[in-house]
């Protein structure tokens, strides 16, 4: 694949810092205000690319700008050949290490060259992958967070109306299994038996811990358990794996999908979810999902909901898109879920467009 008639020029940023409707309450983290990094790529040609990096604070935002800049000044007058380029990045930020800040930095270079490249073919990003333009599934991730058991009941059935979805995630984590046992049921007493419901414990529990709670979900329904334990903790979460019943779930936090592959060897899991932003990009994800596909291991999304509708639909063994909708506010034309099914825009590239009234607005200093 070759996409030698556009020219980079390089990259303008922004940082700004949108209040969402409802904050994310993990057990680790409130976020209250989503802070992104956006990312213009110019050409020589005219065509820009875009893409954004979710850097969770403005603190966070601040740390990925030096080595976007970095990379700008690297990659201005190359030829956009997207996977070339991406092998390229990495090599420049190398020292820096492959993960990280620096594979953020990759990512956000690598979805803003693949949105360039596909409307320069006047294709949407899926096909340009090889995918069929489908509708995506998708569950609600908003709100949800660690709050009482009859807030989150209630939750649950407004979060479940507001897009027709079948699902919804319900973040647990609580100080003991009582805690985490009575929401769970308060959600499943409201929702009834037919609606799918993932569970996030953010990397919270020891994995004896993790054990335990699993196999007490084991009876109660739970779609997977994501993120029981440390990420990185192949062995105890291969552990988890091996004594839970309920499928496991991790990897937002993979950096590169060379993670994706030690995980899926070391059976640390049975569902994966790359993070477009961490994964590496298309590039990153598109390589993650023939690993994927070998393995036979479902695949969904982790957050960015407009990239990773292209993404899944070109990914062989597809399962679920992760909804939020903390980035639309700064969008024209923001990813929106219909009878539990994302719709991708059928026009060039990724269909990200600014509201430049918003930017403006929630904009915050580089
Ligand atoms: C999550 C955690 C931290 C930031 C964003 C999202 C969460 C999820 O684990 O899966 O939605
Ligand atoms: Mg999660």
């Amino acid at each position: 694949m070759r996409g030698d008639a556009l020219t980079i020029r390089g990259l303008r940023l922004r940082s700004v810092a949108v209040p969402m409707r409802r904050p994310l309450i993990t057990r680790v983290v409130t976020i209250e205000k989503a802070a992104f990094v956006l990312i213009d790529l110019e050409t020589e040609e005219g065509i820009t690319g875009r893409s954004y990096l979710f850097g969770y604070s403005a603190p966070g935002n601040a740390c990925m700008i030096p080595a976007l800049n970095w990379l700008s000044d690297a990659m201005a007058g190359e030829k956009l050949d997207p996977e070339t380029l991406f092998d390229k990045a990495r090599k420049v930020l190398t020292l820096m290490g492959h993960e990280g800040i620096a594979m953020m930095a990759v990512s956000g270079f690598d979805m803003a060259c693949w949105d360039a490249y596909a409307k320069s073919q006047d294709k949407p990003l899926v096909e340009v992958l090889g995918g069929k333009n489908a509708p995506v599934p998708a569950y609600n991730s908003n709100g949800l967070g660690i709050i009482p058991a009859e807030a989150a009941a209630e939750e649950a059935q407004t979060l479940l109306a507001e897009g027709g979805y079948r699902a919804v995630k319900v973040r647990l984590g609580r100080d003991t299994l009582e805690e985490d046992l009575e929401v769970f049921r308060a959600v499943r007493d409201a929702v009834g038996p037919d609606v799918i419901l993932p569970v996030d414990f953010n990397q919270c529990l020891t994995v004896d811990e993790a054990v335990k709670r699993g196999k007490a979900l084991d009876h109660e329904g739970v779609y997977w358990i994501e993120e029981p334990t440390r990420y990185d903790d192949y062995a105890g979460n291969a552990r988890i794996a091996a004594e839970v019943e309920t499928p496991i779930q991790n990897g937002e936090n993979f950096y590169g999908p060379e993670a994706a592959s030690r995980a899926i060897d070391e059976k640390a899991l049975d569902y994966i979810m790359p993070d477009v932003e961490r994964i590496g990009g298309v590039t990153g994800w598109m390589r993650c999902a023939k690993i994927a596909e070998a393995a036979n291991v479902p695949v969904s999304s982790h957050l960015f909901p407009e990239f990773s509708a292209h993404l899944l639909a070109a990914t062989p063994t597809a399962h679920w898109l992760e909804f939020t909708d903390w980035a639309a506010p700064i969008q024209k034309t923001p990813a929106c879920v219909t009878d539990g099914y994302v719709h991708i825009p059928d026009t060039p590239g990724v269909g990200i467009e600014w509201n430049e009234e918003a930017v403006e607005k929630y904009s915050i200093p580089l």
